[in-house]
């Protein structure tokens, strides 16, 4: 019986270790064969989309590779300081040929925002079990805490040195994806990794700075009118936020200046699910979900379109105000209950 238990648990593991290093050693491959490559990620690019397109960027570049990375969308203030950042060329489209694209944290062909992308040879690198495998070459690693960590991984299995350059864009990825280090993704491996990139030159406080005390004072002026809005409901485990386009018109501030603040109402400690609604339009409200544990709110933007992770998702809301916000407010109520319905069911049984 113990024998049998080893074996299969020898044998999945074989099979996992295997098809993460074949999708690895695919991915190695074609660097080698080919010359020309570009790099994308997702519209609105957060820090590891960024920090990881730019590491690939400069371990091609060691390599004597051709390279560049594309995005619709122009680089937020805060990445403005990643080495390559410069470099980074905005276009609606792939507008020129390659012999590979590398698609960066995309959970299919469309989150890039580019014209043309399918017609190219897709290399799809995502940490993120749920991607589409949408690309002719698909490496996924779930265990991996950003894809920063992969990237550091592809430089460690084709050889390249990892400069100061590679280091700060994958500390950067790494930094920003895992909270500073405080969420759940956040391993062992993460440390060793992160460490392996402060002896290659990084300066976490530099970097700290860099990202996180780089903002514009119109942020300030839109979060104060903001957090104004907070509100919970009667248990307090429930917070809801708007941000209409008054505020954001009376704040002088961009899109990117409310980058975050869904995030705020988490910090206090009942909090176990919030919702930011952000006026895009009259009538339409471009909706952020957040939860602590094992609440699902990607379930619940999926209701409406949308979609994301178990802890952090997004979807679209239309009509008045108060008609949207008494329908996400009911839902993540109901979540919030069952969970709680759950755990006390599961206290009965071990009782
Ligand atoms: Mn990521």
């Amino acid at each position: 019986m113990s024998d049998k238990r080893h074996a299969s648990a020898h044998h999945s593991s074989l099979i996992t270790h295997h098809f993460f290093v074949d999708m690895l050693s695919q991915v190695v491959e074609l660097i080698e064969s080919k010359q020309r490559f570009a790099i994308t990620s997702h519209i609105r690019p957060d820090g590891d989309g960024l920090g990881s397109s730019l590491g690939l960027y400069w371990l091609l570049r060691a390599l004597g590779k051709e390279a560049e990375v594309i995005t619709r969308d122009s680089v937020p203030y805060s990445y403005r300081k990643l080495p390559g950042a410069a470099h980074i060329r905005v276009t609606p489209e792939v507008d020129r040929d390659y012999d590979a694209v590398f698609v960066i944290e995309c959970s299919d062909i469309t989150r890039p925002g580019l014209i043309d992308l399918e017609k190219q040879f897709v290399v799809n690198i995502d940490h993120h079990a749920t991607s589409a495998l949408f690309g002719d070459i698909n490496w996924i690693d779930a265990t991996a805490s950003a894809v920063g960590e992969m990237i550091y991984n592809l430089c460690k299995a084709i050889g390249v040195r990892v400069t100061k350059e590679i280091a700060e864009c994958v500390y950067t990825a790494l930094v920003t994806d895992t909270g500073s280090f405080h969420y759940s993704n956040t391993t062992e491996r993460t440390f060793k990794v992160a460490s392996e990139l402060v002896k290659a030159g990084v300066k976490p406080a530099k970097v700290s700075q860099d990202v996180f005390s780089s903002y514009a004072w119109s942020k300030l002026g839109l979060l104060s009118q903001v957090l104004a809005t907070a509100r919970r409901d009667p248990s307090g485990r429930v917070a809801w936020m708007r941000q209409t386009m008054e505020m954001q018109k009376s704040a002088d501030a961009t899109e990117e200046d409310g980058d975050g603040f869904v995030n705020y109402p988490l910090t206090v400690s009942e909090v176990e699910v919030v919702a930011l609604l952000k006026e895009t339009t009259p009538g339409v409200y471009r909706t952020s979900l957040r939860s602590k544990g094992d609440i699902n709110v990607a379930r619940i933007a999926e209701k409406f379109g949308g979609g994301g992770h178990r802890n952090a998702a997004g979807c679209t809301l239309k009509g008045e105000w108060e008609e949207a916000e008494r329908t996400i407010v009911r839902l993540l109520t109901e979540a919030v209950e069952r969970r709680n319905g759950d755990r006390d069911r599961t206290e009965d049984a071990a009782a």
